[in-house]
């Protein structure tokens, strides 16, 4: 079968001792050794003997964190295609095709994302998923089923210029965030996803810095949203306590200072958000 010569594959590893021999060895049915390029956070383990074993590029990164590992890491690539995974044998390498065949279909993907079967997960993992994707697609406009996924290929070009500041698990909404900033389009692609091979890493901590960052994204890449989020949060509570105490001031004569008083600091700094949101969206127009 003829292997696909114009992606590289990036894999961030931390002690993957137990995956990292099985994920590459079924990369390698789809793309050459040479293409592929493993970057590790200093395991303690035997993942760097395993990766060498099979000849792959193998280097440990500086800095920390997944995010910091493919930064890196993408400072070596040269081919037209960028494509990430995970490197715990989670993600079936035989959806590598599907991937490649969808952004060289149509020019005006830059990214597809493999949308995994959540089947696998825990309830409180694909609750987070779930969460963290529905959170994105507000504040970004988009309609995204697995923002966090980490299997996608990205074209090289529309990461020229990205700027990457996100630590940790939140360099792959940094990387959507970035493209569909850009108005450029992001495909998605169904995928299995497996049992991992070795420990998992990832809890709820995690899920609450990502779900942090993905506000600080959209502070930089979508401040309306950020804006109109905060506006409707305080304004739709604030009406609503509000015409409570307008009733009972006016048609039952009781008084609730405390009340009124939350109210309308409420609904005020909520307009005051809310015209911010319009002047930042009419100056969005003008520029
Ligand atoms: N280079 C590098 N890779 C990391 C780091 N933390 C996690 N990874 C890798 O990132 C991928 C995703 O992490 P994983 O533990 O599978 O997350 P989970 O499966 O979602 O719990 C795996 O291949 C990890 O080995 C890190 O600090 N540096
Ligand atoms: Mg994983």
């Amino acid at each position: 079968m003829e292997r696909i010569r114009d992606v590289n594959v990036i894999i961030p590893t931390l002690n993957e001792g137990d995956a990292i021999g099985p994920t590459i060895d079924e990369i390698m049915q789809y793309i050459q050794k040479e293409n592929i390029i493993v970057v590790d956070g200093n395991s303690t383990d035997n993942t760097r003997e395993e990766v060498e074993k099979r000849g792959v590029r193998f280097f440990t990164q500086s800095g920390s964190g997944k995010a910091d590992a493919i930064k890196q890491a993408l400072k070596y690539v040269d081919k037209e295609y960028v494509l990430v995974m995970d490197g715990d044998y989670t993600y079936p390498a035989k959806h590598i095709k599907d991937l490649y065949n969808t952004i060289k279909s149509n020019d005006e993907i830059d990214h597809v994302i493999g949308v995994r079967n959540r089947k696998r997960q825990s309830l409180v993992y694909r609750f987070g998923n779930w969460f963290l994707t529905k959170f994105f697609d507000i504040l970004f406009n988009v309609h995204l089923d697995d923002v966090l996924s980490g299997m996608y290929i990205v074209r090289r070009k529309a990461l020229e210029g990205a700027v990457f500041e996100m630590k940790g698990f939140s360099v792959e909404s940094e990387i959507a965030a970035h493209i569909s900033s850009l108005g450029n389009k992001i495909a998605q692609v169904s995928i299995e996803y497996r049992e991992r091979l070795g420990k998992k890493k990832l809890g709820v901590r995690h899920g609450i810095k990502i779900a942090v960052n993905i506000i600080r994204l959209s502070w930089r890449y979508n401040p309306v949203m950020v804006f109109f989020l905060a506006a409707s949060l305080l304004m739709i509570p604030g009406l609503i306590i509000g015409s409570y105490t307008a009733f009972d001031y006016f048609f039952l004569h009781v008084d609730h200072f405390v009340k009124a008083i939350i109210a309308v600091v409420l609904v005020g700094t909520g307009f005051q958000s809310l015209m911010l949101a319009i002047l930042s969206f009419a100056s969005c127009l003008l520029y």
